[in-house]
Order: C-alpha cells, then structure tokens, then sequence
C-alpha cells in the first residue's frame, strides 16, 4: 500500500485544510500526517497556533481520511520523518512550491492547488470584527 505523508500547522480547521487532506488520499494509500508542534509553529509564524498540539492532533487524527498522525518537530527533520514513515510520496500545497524538491531523491513530491481565499489568519480576523 503506498504511504503519502503530509505536514501542517492545521490551526483553527478549515475546508483548505480538509480539501488537501482529501485530496492527499485520493491519490490512494496510507495518509500519514505531520502536525506541527507549538513550538515548531512558533518558529514558523512567531507566534503560537490558536489550538495547542494535542488539540490539533486530535482533530487531524478524526478526520476520516487521515490514517495516523505525529508531532512535527521540525522542517530539518522531514527528510527523517519521511525515511522512518518509509512515505512514496510527499503531498504539500503550492504555497511550498519547489520548498521540498530536494526530497525528491527519497519520495515523490506532490503540490496540490491550495485552496483559494481561505486561511487560518483570515479567519481569526473575521472572527475578533465579529
Ligand atoms: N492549505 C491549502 N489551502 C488553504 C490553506 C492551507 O491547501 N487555503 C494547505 C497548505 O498548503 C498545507 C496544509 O494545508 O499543505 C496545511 O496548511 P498550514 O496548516 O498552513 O501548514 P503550514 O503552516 O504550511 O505548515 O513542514 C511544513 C509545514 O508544517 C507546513
């Protein structure tokens, strides 16, 4: 069965999220997930998701096209996440465009279309006007 991984800090669930999750699994296999730690997004974004990890994974993990989750501590750790998952192919949406080809020596890297006009940030800013 092939195994396709994917990674995201996947604050405050929305279909852009749901859509490539979706869509990952589409392309038939095992979905594993990457969610990324607090203090990972930290780094990422400078500040801290709205949902902590554990909230985070809970919900990734109930989502019906999700077949495992674990932390993501980092993106230097990827190429290890992905050799220890034994993943054949990478699926990340097209804001990470080229981001990841340097994986493509150990997995088939995918970029799925994003989503348009949805983001967590967005969000979180209609909902403090509301
Ligand atoms: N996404 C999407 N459409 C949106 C928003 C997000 O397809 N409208 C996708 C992103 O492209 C990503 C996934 O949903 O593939 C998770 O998005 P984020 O939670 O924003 O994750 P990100 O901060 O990009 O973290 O190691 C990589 C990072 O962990 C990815």
């Amino acid at each position: 069965m092939k195994k396709i991984i994917t990674f995201g800090t996947f604050d405050v669930f929305h279909i852009g999220h749901l859509n490539i999750l979706r869509r990952a699994k589409e392309l038939g296999g095992t979905l594993i997930v990457g969610v990324s730690s607090d203090d990972f997004s930290f780094k990422k974004k400078g500040r801290f998701p709205f949902y902590q990890e554990n909230e985070r994974l809970s919900i990734i993990s109930g989502i019906k096209y999700v077949d495992s989750v674990f932390l993501e501590e980092s993106l230097e750790l990827k190429i290890e996440y992905i050799k220890k998952y034994k993943a054949d192919v990478l699926v990340m949406g097209d804001d990470w465009t080229g981001k990841f080809d340097y994986l493509s020596k150990i997995t088939n890297v995918i970029y799925l279309e994003r989503t348009p006009t949805v983001s967590t940030s967005s969000i979180i800013e209609v909902i403090k006007k509301f």
